[in-house]
């Protein structure tokens, strides 16, 4: 799982990250502060059964603080893209490469409108014009990549659709291309029933393969800075949601040096130093008022939840051995939260877990209800299971 962080420069994507893994990337005020990647680990939250199972967890593979789950999903930021980057403007369209592996994206746009196409200061900038432009760029570079295999493909598969499907997919295999979204592709691209297609076919089926393989959802940054009208014009149009990267990356340092208590994706927070300056005070209200309050968080949970949860439509499924007290075989209750595509079975976890624990699974039970499920039983979100196998 790989969520790639992405937009044109200067929009907050390092500040971003920074606040999303708390590792130290380089912030700045002017373009292409970023040029190569940075990479680290970022969680997504989900509650976490113990609370209601009346247990304490030991989480292995995951985190737990009151009663929330976090689990790691890792991100990458990358440089800024600007309108025309497929044609070799601004950094060209090389580090589009460093998003190879990912699942979805992120897009940071800057709401305020205080940065041009080129991310240079500016006053008004119609942020939709960048909404554009961005998936624009990206979707240009995968139709370069298709345009230049063409022709081996279609020589290959003569347009027989089945072996079209095999050969785009083994084609485009690092791009984390699977067969499904090739197929979600062709059928979105209205190109099932071609025997040939044209130029500006190849192009649309670009573009449905870039939109099934890697979504994108919307992050509308630095709406601390009078950004509402905006927002207010684009949100009926976009499913886009109002950050504040700076406003995350100050709660989350003020956590780890224990002034506050936050969990990420909170709508609120605790003061916990008595003796804070009034400068820290009045950055703390504003937060609290102008931010949290006013948007119902600072967004930047929300769009790595809305991604791994609404876009790539994964759920988290629970593994234990020991159905009664939800333990693994060293005694640790509640280990591992696993993240599984909607409509998985029992069978999938399992081969989840371990291609072995797949191959000698006998059944599996639902520890809620400690009622046994089947080989083909569709696991929901939150579930705690136990795989049985042979000996
Ligand atoms: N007001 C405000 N400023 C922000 C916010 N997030 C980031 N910034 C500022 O925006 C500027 C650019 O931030 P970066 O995180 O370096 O942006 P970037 O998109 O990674 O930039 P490049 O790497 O150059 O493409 C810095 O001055 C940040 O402090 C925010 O939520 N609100
Ligand atoms: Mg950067």
């Amino acid at each position: 799982m790989e969520v790639g962080i992405v937009g044109k420069p200067n929009v907050g994507k390092s500040t971003f990250f920074k606040a999303l893994t708390m590792i130290d990337a380089e912030i700045a005020n002017y373009p292409f502060t970023t040029i190569k990647p940075n990479v680290g680990m970022a969680a997504v939250r989900a509650p976490c059964p113990c609370r209601e199972l009346g247990v304490l967890c030991h989480p292995k593979n995951s985190v737990c603080v009151d009663g929330q789950r976090f689990i790691p999903v890792k991100a990458i930021d990358v440089a800024g893209l600007v309108p025309g980057a497929h044609e070799g403007k601004g950094l060209g369209n090389q580090f589009m490469d460093d998003l190879r592996m990912a699942d979805a994206l992120i897009h940071v746009v800057d709401i305020s409108g205080r940065t041009n196409e080129k991310g240079e200061p500016a006053t008004d900038h119609d942020p939709e014009s960048d909404i554009r432009f961005l998936v624009d760029e990206i979707d240009q570079w995968f139709y370069g990549i298709l345009k230049k295999n063409w022709h081996k493909i279609t020589s290959k598969t003569k347009y027989n659709n089945k072996e079209l499907l095999k050969e785009i997919t083994e084609q485009l295999s690092g791009l984390e291309i699977k067969e499904y979204h090739v197929k979600e592709a062709i059928d979105s691209a209205g190109l099932a029933e071609k025997t040939e297609w044209s130029d500006g076919e190849l192009l649309a089926f670009a573009r449905a393969l870039r939109d099934s393989s890697k979504p994108v959802v919307l992050a509308g940054n630095k709406i601390d800075l009078d950004a509402k009208k905006n927002y207010e014009r684009l949100k009926d149009k976009y499913d886009i949601t109002p950050v504040c990267a700076e406003a995350e990356l100050a709660l989350r340092q003020a956590h780890n040096a224990k002034v506050i208590k936050y969990l990420p994706g909170d709508i609120d927070f605790q003061i916990l130093k008595e003796d804070l300056g009034e400068k820290q005070k009045a950055a703390l209200n504003f937060i609290k008022t102008g931010i949290l309050q006013k948007y119902g968080g600072t967004g930047v949970q929300k769009c790595i939840n809305s991604a791994v949860y609404d876009v790539l439509k994964l759920i988290v499924v629970y593994p234990v051995e020991n159905e009664t007290r939800y333990m693994d075989s060293k005694g640790n209750i509640l280990p591992d939260a696993r993240l599984l595509p909607e409509g998985s079975t029992a069978i999938d976890l399992a081969y989840k877990i371990h291609t072995d624990i797949g191959d000698r699974f006998i059944g599996a039970i639902d520890c809620r209800t400690k009622k046994k499920i089947g080989r083909e039983s569709v696991l929901k979100d939150g579930d705690v299971i136990k795989i049985l196998t042979t000996r």
